[in-house]
């Protein structure tokens, strides 16, 4: 669904990008969507949170792994947007009062 995600950038409040955590394979397409997702200029000042999912599965990648693989750290500090970073498993429910309480605050508090 990539190539039609900006049609919806213009009403978007804030950004909630889910990487597959249990799916190495899809890390490097994933980056490059989240990349192209950051340098869009109607999301330019929209608050981003970026969900590791699956961390159910023995088989997803750790925390550190994953913001290794994707040099986080640089796309943190290069983006415009404020980035925050929560795991979860929609499975177990792993993570998701956080990102309730993050979307709370963010569209209380638009940027
Ligand atoms: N274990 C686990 N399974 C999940 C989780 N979230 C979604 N799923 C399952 O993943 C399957 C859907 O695959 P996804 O990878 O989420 O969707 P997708 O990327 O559109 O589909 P694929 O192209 O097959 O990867 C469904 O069976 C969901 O139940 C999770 O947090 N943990
Ligand atoms: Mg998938």
């Amino acid at each position: 669904m990539g190539p039609i995600w900006p049609s919806y950038y213009g009403d978007c409040s804030a950004v909630l990008f889910m990487i597959d955590a249990a799916n190495p394979t899809q890390i490097s397409s994933s980056c490059i969507q989240l990349l192209s997702l950051l340098s869009a200029e109607q999301l330019a000042s929209v608050s981003v949170l970026i969900l590791f999912n699956k961390i159910d599965l023995p088989c997803c990648m750790s925390l550190v792994e994953m913001k290794s693989l994707f040099r986080m750290q640089d796309i943190v500090s290069c983006a415009s947007q404020p980035i925050t970073m929560v795991e979860t498993s929609a499975r177990d429910g792993t993570g998701l009062p956080d990102v309730l309480q993050w979307l709370q605050a963010t569209l209380r508090d638009p940027s």
